[in-house]
């Protein structure tokens, strides 16, 4: 297949583009570099050195033989570029992993709460309004997140997307079933709430086809892709704006340095390997919709685990020391989570557990 990859250049775009190539699928990047500015920005670097996008794709070229063709403009600014591309290309699917994916950095100003929801938002409503325009058949694949429900349990399993309710009427009891609700705790997970009307609007006036993955903290660095040679490894951040949760904690462990955990650690978050990832793209790129079938939404997420139970397993495999910190984040002290999965269990994914491959 034909997919546009927006978003190719960053921690989750970059494998996800190597990995469809590998697979045969034709691929074109889209991203501005703006994660790269950023690490200007915050004085912070990639602990991994990663190379040039020119380079990344040169070698890629020498090692697979498959070309991935790059194009550096801003998706939600440079709409005609965007549309004339999808014009020209007719992919089947566009992925869409370009947007500002902090929660902390969302936060640490009203200057970069303004450039969250611009570049957020912005870049969904033109990536939906372009495929529309340029009138051609594409499966939209959004990367969404876990959080924009906030982790917490009303007793039950979080669904897929969707929730059924009763609603008393004059005329008795009738049962709906509706988007279930989002509940964001940064302007980030807000944006990404947003996405998803903005999906929905879009699938239900023009018939758009998507996908929204509602994904968990990605753990881990390399794919077998960027493992092939050292100048298309990953990035791997592990400051307090980037860096998550359990990847900052091997690092820490790494350097001998005491695991940071935030309050209690009583946080109870869902996790995937960025391995997982690629497979799930994969998955959802040779399952669209239908045309006219309602968004699909799956919860792209393997396991879920407290962040002081994380901290003990790799304390108790390495001897690393865990500190307790006073929490920077808004967020509940401590919380339960459980979060329904099966539909890309359903369709064979075999995750990449953290018990069986953390130390590896
Ligand atoms: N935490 C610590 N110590 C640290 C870093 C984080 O205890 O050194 C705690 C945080 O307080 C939080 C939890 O670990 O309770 C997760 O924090 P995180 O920075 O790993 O993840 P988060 O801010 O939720 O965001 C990340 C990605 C985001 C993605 C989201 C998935 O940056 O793009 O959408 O995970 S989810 O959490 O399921 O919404």
């Amino acid at each position: 297949m034909k997919a546009i990859i927006l978003g190719g250049d960053g921690f989750c775009g970059w494998p996800n583009a190597l990995y469809l190539s590998k697979q045969g699928h034709d691929v074109t990047i889209v991203d501005n570099l703006s994660r790269r500015e950023i690490d200007v920005e915050l004085e912070v670097e990639s602990l991994t050195p990663i190379r040039p996008i020119g380079e990344r794709i040169r070698v890629w070229k020498e090692l697979s033989g498959k070309d991935i063709k790059f194009e550096n403009f801003t998706v939600g600014k440079d709409y005609h570029r965007l549309v004339s591309l999808i014009k020209d290309e007719q992919p089947d699917a566009i992925v869409h992993f370009a947007e500002q994916r902090a929660a902390p950095y969302s936060m640490k100003s009203a200057g970069h709460k303004r450039y969250t929801v611009n570049n957020n938002l912005n870049a969904i409503n033109d990536v939906l309004a372009a495929v529309v325009d340029a009138g051609v058949d594409v499966h939209v694949i959004h990367l969404g997140t876990m959080g924009v429900y906030g982790y917490g349990t009303a007793g039950m399993k979080i669904p897929e997307g969707y929730l059924k309710v009763k609603i008393d009427t004059p005329e008795g009891e009738t049962e709906q079933e509706i988007l279930y609700p989002t509940n964001p705790g940064s302007i980030y997970h807000l944006t990404k709430s947003q996405d998803q009307l903005l999906f929905a609007f879009y699938n239900k006036n023009d018939k758009v086809k998507i996908t929204d993955l509602h994904q968990g903290i990605v753990w881990g660095t390399q794919t077998d892709e960027t493992a092939m040679d050292e100048r298309l490894i990953n990035r791997f951040d592990y400051d307090g704006d980037f860096g998550t949760v359990l990847n900052r904690f091997i690092m820490q462990a790494a350097v001998d340095y005491p695991m940071t955990v935030f309050g209690t650690g009583g946080q109870t978050r869902a996790f995937i390997h960025v391995q997982d990832i690629c497979k799930c793209i994969e998955i959802a790129l040779n399952n669209p919709p239908q045309t006219g079938e309602r968004v699909n939404i799956l919860n792209q997420m393997t396991e879920t685990h407290r962040v002081r139970d994380l901290a003990k397993m790799i304390s108790s495999a390495t001897g690393a020391k865990i500190a307790y910190l006073d929490n920077p984040r808004n967020e509940s002290a401590e919380n339960e989570l459980n979060v329904a999965n099966d539909r890309f269990i359903g369709f064979g994914l075999k995750p990449k557990t953290l018990e069986s491959s953390l130390i590896e």
